[in-house]
């Protein structure tokens, strides 16, 4: 039994720069269902909630401010091992140097702020994914 659900966020900056449809069709040419979406306004309260293993450290308060600077899709995703499937195509966290191929190795800036603009926020485990899925929907 490995179909599984995971959150995914396009954060402000892809929504600012539209590439809503680019990075959602990816992720549907993979082959992952999209079972819920919704475009967001986040708070200051919900992201407490949803990076709160991050509250305290050094890039917490400019990513928060970063997250509160435009709208959020929100997008719960569905399909085999979608958890470190959607990871893999996001690439990891650091722009610069995610490899090409993946969201952020192709489409991701980091303009050297606090906060890297790595467009996308993907679920990191099971537990992750139903935590974070429970405050987004
Ligand atoms: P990921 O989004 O790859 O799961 P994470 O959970 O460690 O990464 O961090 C959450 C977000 O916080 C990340 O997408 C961008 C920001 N971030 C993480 N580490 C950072 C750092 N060293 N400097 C600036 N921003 C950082
Ligand atoms: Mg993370």
């Amino acid at each position: 039994m490995s179909t599984e659900r995971t959150l995914v966020l396009i954060k402000p900056d892809g929504v600012e720069r539209q590439l809503t449809g680019t990075i959602l069709a990816r992720i549907e040419a993979k082959g992952y269902r999209i079972v819920e979406l919704q475009q967001v306004r986040a708070t200051r309260e919900l992201l407490e909630q949803h990076y709160e293993e991050h509250v305290g450290k050094p890039f917490y308060e400019p990513l928060v401010d970063f997250m509160l600077s435009g709208p959020t899709v929100a997008v719960v995703l569905e399909g085999h091992r979608v958890i470190e499937g959607f990871r893999s195509l996001a690439g990891t966290t650091d722009p610069t140097s995610a490899a090409p191929g993946t969201i952020r190795g192709d489409l991701g800036r980091d303009w050297g702020e606090k906060v890297q603009k790595n467009l996308v926020h993907g679920s990191d485990s099971v537990e992750s994914a139903e935590r974070e899925i429970s405050i987004w929907f």
